[in-house]
């Protein structure tokens, strides 16, 4: 691994006193299994995993990575879908203090082929299949572009969780703590341009994370979150996530799919305290509860994130689910925005939060940097304890990303309530957020001028009642059906939540008074013309 730009000697050293942990996460797993060993740490399915059993499990995880060359600050990207087996390798990567970049199991083939080149990865470690995606696929182009990257798969068998196949650590894995700024994790940005970039999050950073969330949402030993979204995710992971309700002692029960017949079952067997899921997800569960009355009566919190949250759909949700409410506004890059449990109904539902840690330094500025007066909108800037402060091997992304005082630009416009809350209004950055995923419009639009009908081409966010906003494709050339379109993007190796939802051929771009084209009139046109 190469080395990456980490806070001021200063800044450390503040912090270092303060705020994190002079261990690595490594070594903070290892004491949750010793400290709450005979509690249940995973359920899926009919498996019930004890932190006893993770940790000598993940021990012998550990051993068998070691045993195929997995060593110390190797990149090894991980591609999996949610499950027991997910857990045990991420903690056996971390633990070896290789580390893991946390691909999503929806990650197409380019994607892959590139961040394994980015990251100089040695082992790619994934599923045979999941899906509608193909693993072996993305294997053989790997193999083809990097032919020294190791390949390891797990098999999905029994109860569709992830067993890997002829696994046994042989002896004992070789353990040595590394250094609490050490990076323990590379997650994939929401992207604004082409491929995601890679996050740099340090043992000293992201545990603070995680513990501090743990803290805000009150996760301790009786704590039971129910794992929905992609375990790879910032918010599933760390927010408390994963992470955060093993480091109290709590239990996560693994969710196969989204679907609310599986998630209102869990709930009720499992007695679930906690779970985390993006608006759109959390609207439809919640009309679900009218007509299939599950019971719902364990849940304390529900955390909605990751993309705009409308006040009545808020409203709704509290009543619905009849438990406390958390809207969580945050990013993969550091900075977590959230409401509190003793907040007011008003403030969560109007409000995306405040920063979870006291150290955040939040500015809200103009398009040349100066602070802007209290109340007024402007773009959300940030430097603190957790967040980054340069991309791995970002290049000229490094540039654009942060400001030369070393704030990461959200690209978010915010404003500040009079009660210290801030509210999301808009973007500065150029990307979609479809139901919480976010997609960038240049990597469809490069791709689809390459289509033989298409001239010229521009994707725009388009406002939809489920899925928040919807990909919208403008094309100039001779018109051809949205299918079709859809086909050939596929081909072409676009994830499958990238395909456009729509798509609209026009004879002539709408410009704005400086001649650019005009998204935001595009915006509306694919609104009217649905
Ligand atoms: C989360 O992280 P990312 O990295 O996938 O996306 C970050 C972006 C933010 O810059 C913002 O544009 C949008 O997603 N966003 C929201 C939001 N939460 C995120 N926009 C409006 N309201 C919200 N509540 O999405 C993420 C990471 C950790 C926790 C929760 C979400």
């Amino acid at each position: 691994m190469n080395p990456v730009k980490l806070w001021s000697p200063e800044e450390q050293k503040f912090y270092n006193e303060k705020v994190w942990h002079q261990t690595t996460i490594g070594d903070e797993f290892a004491m949750w299994c010793e400290r709450f060993s005979e509690n249940t740490a995973l359920i899926s399915g009919e498996v019930k995993v004890s932190y006893r059993t993770l940790a000598a499990e993940v021990a012998g995880m550990a051993s068998f990575l070691q045993e195929r060359n997995i060593r110390r600050g190797d990149c090894v990207l991980l591609q999996l879908t949610n499950s027991i087996g997910f857990v045990k390798v991420l903690f056996a990567l971390i633990r070896i203090g290789a580390v893991p970049v946390l691909l999503l199991p929806a990650q197409r083939a380019m994607d892959v082929v590139t961040l394994c080149g980015k990251s100089e990865a040695t082992h790619y470690i994934s599923t045979d299949r999941f899906n509608n995606t193909d693993y072996t696929e993305i294997i053989s182009l790997l193999k083809k572009d990097y032919p020294d990257t190791g390949i390891i798969t797990l098999s999905s068998e029994k109860d569709s969780d992830l067993v890997l196949s002829g696994y046994h650590g042989k002896q004992e894995f070789i353990y040595e703590s590394g250094s609490n700024l050490d990076v323990a994790v590379l997650l994939l940005s929401g992207g604004t341009t082409g491929t995601p970039k890679l996050i740099p999050r340090t043992h000293a950073g992201y545990s603070y994370n995680f513990r501090t969330m743990a803290g805000i949402t009150g996760m301790n030993e009786k704590s039971v979150y129910l794992n929905i979204l992609p375990t790879a995710h910032n918010f599933s992971l760390s927010c408390p996530g994963i992470m955060g309700v093993l480091s109290a002692g709590g239990t996560v029960v693994i969710a196969k799919s989204g679907s609310f017949d599986e998630g209102f079952e869990l709930i009720a067997k499992h007695k679930v305290t906690i779970t985390a899921m993006v608006p759109t997800l959390a609207k439809l569960w919640a009309e679900a509860v009218e007509w299939d009355e599950p019971d719902l009566s364990s849940l304390k919190v529900l955390q909605v994130g990751g993309a705009r949250l409308e006040y009545d759909d808020a409203v709704n949700m509290r009543k619905a689910f009849g438990c406390k409410l958390q809207q969580v506004f945050g990013t993969a890059e550091g900075l977590i925005c959230c409401t509190r449990l003793e907040d007011s109904d008003e403030t969560v539902a109007r409000t995306q939060g405040r920063p979870i840690s006291p150290y955040d330094v939040c500015r809200i500025v103009d398009d040349d940097g100066n602070d802007l007066p209290e109340g007024a909108v402007g773009e959300l800037i940030v430097r603190g304890p957790y967040t980054i402060n340069e991309y791995y091997m970002g290049g000229d992304k490094n540039l654009s990303g942060f400001t030369p005082d070393g704030f990461y630009r959200m690209g978010d416009l915010v404003r500040l309530t009079a009660d210290g809350n801030y509210q999301v209004m808009g973007r500065v950055k150029e990307q979609i957020n479809r139901a919480g995923e976010k997609i960038s419009p240049v990597e469809i639009e490069n791709m689809l001028v390459k289509h033989a009908a298409i001239e010229s081409c521009v994707a725009v966010p388009v406002k939809d009642e489920i899925l928040g906003e919807r990909i919208c494709v403008f094309a100039i050339g001779e018109p051809v059906e949205l299918g079709d379109v859809r086909d050939f993007l596929l081909k072409s190796g676009l994830a499958l939540f990238k395909l456009p939802d729509q798509l609209v051929f026009i004879p002539a771009w709408p410009l704005t008074a400086v001649g650019k084209i005009d998204k935001k009139r595009l915006s509306a046109m694919g609104e009217n013309s649905d």
